[in-house]
């Protein structure tokens, strides 16, 4: 994991100050990559504690084509969470208290920040235990899962796009054309987010298997630990089922950006030394990624430091 502290001291060194959408403000650098051998260990930092099971349970819902955050929620995964409140309170259904901006809001105002809490917990309460209240408020609109899975063709069609590449990887594993899009540009106004990882291939020699991911977009601190763990699983599981090693992930960034409130964290981080890393055992019984579920994958050896709390940006 070198490579993510070097990166994150490179941005802190040479990144250049820029506004961003948040109105948080970040330091970044455009356009950067970082190898991770994935037979050497499963890349999950050590420098900080990385809650494993939510990588797990966000990446099963990508694989089953869901955009809704009830299925997150059910598995006491609250990374999305904001996003969807988002469409909850900016809807004319809405009639609690003004939650305009909560997310700089409540960083700085200890009175809203308790009414966000609350009006946030009903929310979930809401997701959890209305059908008809998930359906409307739950979902992301066309995120990840849907492009995945149901990408919808001019015809009216849809395109599998994990169980195309997966069939292919099995069957023309030479291609030079094994890629997963995520990034429409019709649907990118129906989405809670943008993509931020956007695209990704998969290469095949040596009888393992390599992907390489695009994200236009990196917080470093928040999401970037979160990506590469989620892709070099996915590359874990899609080698497993198409019964090849596992290569490299290879993670290209656009944006790579370390947010203006992050900097004490990213400080401590980077003074503490990196320790070995864990690996991932998969159960050996299931024969379909997509009939996985969050037991079936195990983490073991995993022995990091403390976890570091830091506010997301929304
Ligand atoms: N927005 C921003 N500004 N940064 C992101 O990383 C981000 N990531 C998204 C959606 N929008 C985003 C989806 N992924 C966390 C991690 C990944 C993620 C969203 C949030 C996060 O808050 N991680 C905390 C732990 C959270 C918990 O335990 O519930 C962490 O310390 O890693
Ligand atoms: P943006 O759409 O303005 O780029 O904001 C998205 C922010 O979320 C940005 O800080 C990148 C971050 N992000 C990740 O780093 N990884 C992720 O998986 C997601 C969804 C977002």
């Amino acid at each position: 994991m070198q490579q993510y502290l070097q990166l994150t001291r490179n941005i802190l060194e040479n990144g250049t100050t820029r506004s961003d959408r948040t109105g948080t403000g970040t330091i970044s650098i455009f356009g950067t990559q970082m190898r991770f051998n994935l037979a050497e260990g499963f890349p999950l930092l050590t420098t900080k504690k990385v809650p494993f099971r939510l990588i797990v349970s966000e990446l099963l819902w990508f694989l089953k084509g869901d955009t809704n955050i009830k299925f997150l929620l059910q598995h006491n995964n609250n990374i999305w969470n904001e996003w969807a409140f988002k469409n909850w309170v900016e809807s004319t259904e809405y009639d609690g208290p003004d939650m305009t901006d909560f997310g700089r809001r409540a960083l700085t105002d200890e009175a809203f920040n308790e009414q966000y809490k609350e009006q946030m917990r009903r929310f979930k309460e809401n997701i959890l235990n209305s059908d008809e209240f998930a359906r409307k408020y739950g979902d992301l609109g066309n995120v990840y899962g849907k492009q995945w899975r149901e990408w919808k063709t001019s015809q009216g069609d849809t395109i599998d796009q994990i169980k195309n590449v997966i069939d292919q990887i099995k069957t023309n594993p030479a291609s030079r054309r094994l890629i997963v899009s995520a990034w429409n540009p019709e649907d990118i106004p129906t989405m809670a987010l943008p993509p931020c990882h956007t695209m990704f291939q998969f290469y095949v020699a040596d009888g393992k298997l390599s992907c390489q991911l695009y994200q236009r977009s990196g917080d470093m601190f928040l999401g970037i630990p979160f990506n590469i763990a989620s892709y070099a699983l996915l590359t874990h599981l899609i080698a497993n089922e198409c019964n090849l090693e596992v290569g490299e992930f290879i993670h290209t960034i656009g944006d790579a950006h370390i947010y203006q409130n992050h900097l004490d964290q990213v400080k401590t981080q980077l003074s503490r030394e990196p320790r070995s890393l864990p690996s991932i055992k998969i159960n050996e019984e299931i024969t379909s990624i997509f009939n996985l579920s969050v037991e079936d994958i195990e983490l073991h050896d995993y022995n990091p430091h403390p976890a570091i709390k830091a506010p997301v940006a929304v």
